[in-house]
């Protein structure tokens, strides 16, 4: 029925549109005439035309139309900036921007944070400002990670959302489509546009048997991330189901989807059950609860539904793991983690355990961390290594201060950081180790790339449950299984840690702690956003120009990549993190971490104009001011990680025309086309030995290129001699256009004029 429940306690007049996704699902059935998965089910009951629409996995692209939109700062400045440029009142959907990411972690939370007030003080007037503008739900830095904020207040079985950070698909824990975009995307949304996205292939998850003992859900995903390498979800949702979905809490298949983003995914998801409604009325839902029941039909998978893929796992035997170093696919039973370490020479001695982090900050989670540390300090121990908490959101701090378990991590040594991302995204003024020494941590976070916590290529970072992690801070050493190993007591007796035991909820319910929402006025027209003109944080953005109709003519390649090259190669986060707003700053830090192929070196390439080698941003601007076109040529699943659009501005910013890649992750390969860069895609994947840092290519034929065309490459060496292959790209009618017009959202404004 067109019944009214709201889509949030926070939004007024907003409502849960389960009869839209209904009356999608009828005429999709009727087309289609097979059963559906679930991620089908609500894809295309988002659908913006569902009797028109292609409909082919893996082939299609769809045009949907998502119930809401989330930002966080560190993307949030340039989405806005760009939704500021659209000229439009409001947005077109609910949206929300949470303040977690520009947080350093120093000394603890309470300190931290009002330093991080201070220093970005701009930004977050920039952006409250700009929220209340808009009609945009604004989070308080202090309030917590984006993911937690969402799944605790937004996050709705059956809906779908975007938003531009790569872990948006924690929301799938309750059963939401949820997708990371760059900010581009997100300004369509915002702007009453529909959302485009290849038309998902569907990988099954079927877990059978029942989670115990030290298996966490994270040790679900550590292991299908082994299975899957950091690639193996490009363009698919992975589905889970079975009868061990029973087993796992919503916070804990939360966990599972976000780290999906590890594997590529466009999102995972789980179907509704009674461990969602749970958590739903813990959350004040219950209305939304009730109606997602009503609804249960079409948040489960239809009998019968094929997916493209199917992978099995049993509960009773999965091992926990340990991912890493240095990427999270690479994935070790615990019970053959010492035997690895002492092969491979990882460095054994623990240097820093860290729990928290979107993908692992729940009650649940802190609760069984707090009952392995009190374990612990029965017997008299404190951590060995370093031990930092980072709690997700103030709900879940001021719950966990309530119920004790502050005390507990900080008894035994912990530090309670800011409810913020930190460390994990590199804001962390980290003091024990110099920069250059080789050491190991363990974190319970998601990604762990060659220096993404501490800026240092030495050290070691592997990923695990908090349960490890925790347990391992005590040991102070990677060889640690608490599973099989026993510790010293400060008595000398030799103990062994239990199962860790936690609860799902709290059972004298959530303490909301302090309130750090600013709700948007209901007319917003009179707000002035201020960027002013001499900051070096913001700044408002200049039209990229549009194509000459010309091909791209002997462009040097100003980096060829060799290996890896994630978004935090091509735009590093840390201390870089407080130029998001301003491009100009911020493309100093293009490409400096990606490893240059003919030297294997960082941020050193050759200027083929004047023979000498400079620093990667350095030689691009040089060729730009020029006026001489560039390319980037790279390796595998280019573009990994991060949704953070920075990575396609910067080098459109400082002259780029092009990336051929063997293969690009999603959503970096959309922020490249929509930012007016040709992402295109080495035929023979061999061709890519052809190339160097030292040659000049020209990409011909673009005058004449209808999408589905190859594209051909002329390359001349640097002794004159010559080469050519082909490329493909996966660019659409529509996304043609915007390498024709200098960018989406130059052509999004001539559509406005028109
Ligand atoms: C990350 O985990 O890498 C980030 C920082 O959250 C990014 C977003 C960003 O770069 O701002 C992400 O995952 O998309
Ligand atoms: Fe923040 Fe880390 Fe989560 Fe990214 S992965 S949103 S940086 S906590």
């Amino acid at each position: 029925g067109d019944k009214q429940v709201p889509m949030s306690n926070l939004e007024k007049g907003k409502f849960v549109n389960y009869a839209r996704i209904e009356s999608n699902l009828q005429i999709v059935r009727q087309r289609l005439n097979r059963p559906l998965t679930l991620a089908e089910k609500i894809v295309y009951g988002h659908l913006d035309n569902p009797h028109e629409q292609d409909i082919e996995r893996g082939v299609s692209y769809l045009k949907l139309r998502p119930d809401r939109v989330a930002c966080q700062d560190a993307t949030a400045q340039m989405a806005i900036l760009q939704f500021m440029s659209a000229g439009l009142p409001q947005t077109a959907v609910p949206t929300s921007v949470h303040c977690d990411h520009l947080i350093q972690a120093q000394v603890g939370g309470p300190k931290d944070l009002a330093r991080a007030i201070d220093i970005n003080k701009e930004v977050y007037d920039f952006l409250a400002t700009a929220c209340a503008k808009y009609g945009i739900g604004f989070w308080k830095p202090g309030s917590g990670i984006i993911h937690q904020i969402i799944l605790e207040n937004y996050a709705l079985p059956g809906l779908m959302m975007i938003g531009t950070d790569s872990h948006t698909p924690n929301a799938g824990g309750l059963g939401m489509v949820a997708c990371g975009v760059g900010g581009a995307d997100a300004v369509d949304v915002m702007a009453g546009i529909p959302w485009e996205l290849k038309a998902p292939k569907v990988i099954g998850v079927y877990l059978d048997g029942k989670m115990s003992g030290w298996t966490t859900p994270k040790d679900v995903i550590l292991k299908v991330a082994g299975i899957l390498t950091v690639k193996g979800g490009t363009g698919a949702i992975i589905e889970y189901h079975g009868p061990g979905v029973e087993s796992l809490s919503a916070t804990g298949m939360a966990t599972i989807c976000n780290m999906g983003a590890e594997i590529g995914a466009t999102t995972s998801l789980f179907p509704y059950n009674k461990r969602m409604s749970a958590y739903l009325e813990a959350t004040g839902r219950s209305q939304q609860a009730a109606y997602a029941q009503e609804f249960n039909h079409n948040l489960q998978p239809d009998e019968g539904s094929e997916y493209d893929r199917r992978i099995e796992i049993n509960l009773n035997e999965l091992e926990p793991h340990i991912n890493g170093p240095f990427t999270p696919d690479l994935a070790t039973p615990i019970s053959k983690f010492a035997e690895e370490v002492k092969k491979n020479n990882w460095p054994e001695e623990l240097k820093v355990g860290l729990i928290g982090s979107c993908t692992n900050s729940s009650y649940e989670d802190m609760s069984r961390s707090a009952h392995i540390a009190q374990e612990a300090a029965d017997h008299g121990l404190k951590t060995k290594s370093i031990f930092t908490i980072t709690p997700g959101s103030e709900q879940v701090r001021a719950t966990i201060a309530r119920d004790g378990f502050v005390d507990t991590f900080e008894n035994v040594g912990g530090v309670v950081l800011a409810n913020a991302c930190g460390p994990c995204i590199g804001q962390w003024d980290r003091q024990d180790v110099k920069k250059g020494e080789v050491n190991s941590i363990i974190s319970s976070y998601n990604r762990n790339f060659t220096g993404r916590n501490d800026a240092n290529p030495a050290t070691h970072a592997f990923v695990a449950s908090p349960d490890l992690v925790t347990a391992m801070t005590f040991a102070g050493s990677l060889t640690f299984n608490p599973l099989t190993d026993s510790l010293k007591g400060a008595d000398g007796k030799e103990f062994k840690f239990s199962d860790p035991a936690g609860h799902e909820l709290p059972s004298r319910g959530y303490d909301p702690g302090e309130n750090t929402f600013q709700a948007p006025p209901e007319d917003g027209t009179t707000v002035n956003v201020a960027v002013s003109p001499s900051s070096d944080r913001l700044q408002l953005l200049t039209p990229f120009k549009a194509w000459d109709g010309q091909d791209i003519v002997d462009a040097p390649v100003l980096i060829k990549a060799k290996g890896k090259c994630t978004t935090d190669h091509i735009s590093a986060g840390g201390p870089w993190l407080k130029y998001r707003g301003h491009l100009e700053n911020i493309s100093q830090n293009c490409l400096i971490g990606a490893i240059n192929a003919d030297s294997g070196e960082a941020n050193k390439v050759l200027n083929q104009e004047t023979g000498d080698f400079g620093p990667v941003p350095t030689v691009g601007a040089y060729y730009r001011d020029k006026n001489i076109p560039w390319v980037v040529v790279g390796d595998e699943n280019y573009g990994e990680g991060s949704s953070r659009e920075h990575a396609a501005l910067e080098p459109r910013f400082l002259g780029g025309r092009a990336v051929i890649c063997r293969s690009f992750a999603r959503i970096h390969e959309t922020n490249l086309k929509k930012q007016g860069m040709l992402p295109l895609w080495f035929k023979n994947s061999a061709d890519y030995d052809k190339i160097s840092g030292t040659d000049k290519v020209s990409i011909v034929g673009l005058a004449d290129f209808k999408p589905g065309q190859d594209i051909k490459v002329e390359i001349t060496h640097k002794d004159g001699s010559k080469d050519s292959f082909l490329t493909t790209s996966s660019i659409n009618e529509g996304q043609w256009e915007w390498f024709k017009a200098g960018s989406a959202l130059n052509k999004m404004a001539a559509a406005a004029k028109a």
